[in-house]
């Protein structure tokens, strides 16, 4: 029999949901050289199966993953959607410059999402989406609570493979369930009695979109650890920063004390926005920490 390709929803108790191009799932289990090889099958992959009878199936082969998020593992993720609440809770700017640096480090395309915009007055959006938009990144104002906003984000996760990511409580799942009505995901920040989100799935979950694409449903980004940058790597991850590199004195300029710094020649013209350069010296330090703690 032809295999067919398909893409893994989730993993269930080592078997797999894989849905094709026409949007049946079948639930597969991996040919037994899998675990020999100890060849790890994650949500995103595509697959090549064949059918055994109409429900189910054996998968022969995993492609090549264009890219690779860890904890939460999801291959193929093509965009990803930082996801920041405008209030309730307080943005937090170092954990979604984090995030752009995660995303841009793996080729992921980042995009910001600014939830809750009826909690705040419009200032409040307006001047976060400055941030980013100097940046160079596309910004969508939000709220799950009156829909607003909506329609572009949908138009931006249409067709596309994305992951949210962003702290618990910020209304990623209030936001996909708003979207996707169908969905059903469960939502209300913290509980009190753990303090821990009341999401308890571990397991990420692909889940597909009425109009096209794939949103994974993560349990967040939480432990995020920037692992594997070379110091004189992570202004590349700054795009806004990046621009300016040229007109450093030095080619391997880290734009701390260096002098004939373009970058920080930028930021006392005003031209890039201090929130940015704050956490750019933030996670430099970061990855010195790292490198020296041996
Ligand atoms: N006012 C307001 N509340 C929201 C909005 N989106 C989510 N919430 C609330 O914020 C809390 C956390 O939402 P949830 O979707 O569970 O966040 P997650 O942890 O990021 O998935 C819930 O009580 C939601 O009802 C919004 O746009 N406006
Ligand atoms: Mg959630
Ligand atoms: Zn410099």
């Amino acid at each position: 029999m032809e295999p067919e390709i398909g893409v893994v929803l989730r993993g269930v108790g080592g078997l797999y949901d894989v849905q094709n191009a026409v949007g049946e799932v079948t639930r597969c289990r991996p040919r037994g050289r899998f675990k020999q090889e100890s060849l790890v099958i994650l949500a995103g992959d595509q697959v090549e199966y064949v059918l055994i009878n109409k429900q189910e199936g054996v998968i022969e082969a995993v492609l090549p993953r264009s890219t690779m998020l860890l904890r939460p593992a999801v291959a193929n993720v093509e965009q990803l959607v930082v996801v920041t609440a405008c209030a309730q809770p307080e943005p937090q700017l170092l954990l979604i410059d984090k995030l752009l640096v995660l995303a841009e480090s793996r080729h992921i395309h980042p995009v910001i999402c600014l939830n809750k915009i009826d909690l705040v007055s419009d200032t409040v959006p307006e001047e976060l989406a400055g941030i980013y938009e100097r940046a160079g990144y596309q910004v969508f104002r939000c709220s799950a609570k009156t829909r607003d906003g909506l329609d572009l984000l949908s138009q931006c996760l249409k067709g596309k493979l994305s992951s949210c990511a962003g702290p618990s409580g910020v209304g990623k799942s209030s936001l996909l369930n708003a979207i996707e009505p169908g969905l059903c995901l469960s939502t209300g920040a913290v509980s009190p009695r753990t303090g821990r989100g009341r999401q308890t799935t571990r397991q990420v979950e692909l889940l597909p979109l009425s109009f096209g694409g794939y949103v994974a449903d993560t349990p967040g980004f939480g432990q995020l650890r920037l692992e594997g940058i070379d110091e004189l790597d992570l202004d590349q991850y700054f795009p806004d920063l990046h621009q300016h590199k040229g007109d450093c004195r030095f080619a391997d300029c880290l734009h701390r004390q260096e002098p004939g710094c373009g970058v920080r020649t930028a930021i006392r013209h005003g031209l890039i926005s201090p929130s940015r350069y704050n956490s750019y010296q933030v996670l430099l330090e970061e990855l010195v920490q790292a490198r020296t703690r041996y």
